[in-house]
């Protein structure tokens, strides 16, 4: 797997996935695409894995968009395809079966908004900024912007941001319910895996289940509700469950095996 344009750094049972395109502020290139969608297949469902941050190299930018210089040589057919990719590997993203962070260093624009968004946790530097300035370039989103905005901040501010390009600050950010946490520029992905470290302790099934079922509610062909009494049977028959009751009569705390 390349190491150039992805670092990937393991710290217990996390990945810290740093995009390392300095030069072009980290904006996502067909390469930088290759290497995630390898990663995140190549530990779809591997429950040792407990968490993921994503981050941005240097101290200016997580992401500033798809990379303009590479796009723009796209005609109609290759940049719809390419779009579908995108989109693809941002639904593996979020269909991960374990936390995935943004931990939003600098400018997330466009396509980066669009990755911080198909995350599960989003935590900025007070320097963050995010928008989606698609249609000053003649285009609209095309890695779930339009739709993820929406789901995250409501109709009515999710279009005024993506018409009128405005960028918001991380304050604004987290009032609009883009992002959860706003903390000091450095500490993004200190703060992250704190976030992760709280979860790591919880029943890994459970985890990822609760992760799909929050898709659910968005998944126009999917019945959340159904989904969730199902997913509740199939777990209360998990050896976790009856390990999870058994270290809270005993006082103790529970080792969750995934099964
Ligand atoms: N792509 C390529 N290079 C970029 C870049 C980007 N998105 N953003 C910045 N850079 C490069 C700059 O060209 C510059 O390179 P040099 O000129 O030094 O070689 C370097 O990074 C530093 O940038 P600036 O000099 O501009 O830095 P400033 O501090 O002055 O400004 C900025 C920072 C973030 C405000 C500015 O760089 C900026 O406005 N960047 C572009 C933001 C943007 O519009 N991003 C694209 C959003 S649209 C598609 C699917 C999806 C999409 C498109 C197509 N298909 C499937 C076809 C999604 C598109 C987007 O993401």
């Amino acid at each position: 797997m390349s190491d150039n344009v992805l670092n990937i750094k393991k710290e217990e049972n996390y990945y810290i996935l740093t995009i390392n395109r300095p030069h072009a502020l980290n904006a996502l290139n067909h390469e930088v695409f290759t290497v995630l969608d390898q990663f995140f297949t190549q530990y779809y469902r591997d429950y040792s894995v407990k968490g993921i941050v994503i981050t941005g190299s240097g101290d200016k930018a997580f992401v500033a968009g798809a990379d303009i210089k590479e796009f723009s040589t796209l005609d109609a057919v290759s940049g719809a395809q390419l779009s579908k990719k995108g989109q693809d590997i941002f639904f593996k993203i979020e269909r991960f079966h374990a936390p995935v962070i943004a931990a939003v260093n600098g400018f997330a624009l466009g396509g980066g908004c669009e990755l911080a968004m198909a995350c599960h946790i989003r935590v900025a530097g007070t320097n963050a900024r995010f928008g989606q300035p698609e249609v000053k370039l003649g285009l609209v989103p095309g890695y779930g912007g339009s739709q993820r905005l929406i789901q995250l901040i409501g109709k009515g501010k999710a279009t005024e941001l993506l018409l009128t390009t405005d960028m918001v600050n991380a304050h604004e950010a987290l009032e609009l319910g883009l992002v959860n946490y706003v903390v000091e520029p450095g500490n993004e992905v200190s703060n992250s895996l704190e976030i992760l470290a709280k979860i790591s302790e919880k029943g890994p099934l459970a985890v990822d289940k609760c992760i799909q079922l929050v898709n659910a509610y968005f998944d126009k062909g999917a019945d959340g509700f159904k989904n969730e009494y199902t997913d509740f049977g199939e777990l209360l028959g998990s050896q976790d469950a009856k390990e999870g009751a058994l270290a809270f009569v005993e006082k103790r705390k529970p080792v969750f095996t995934a099964k």
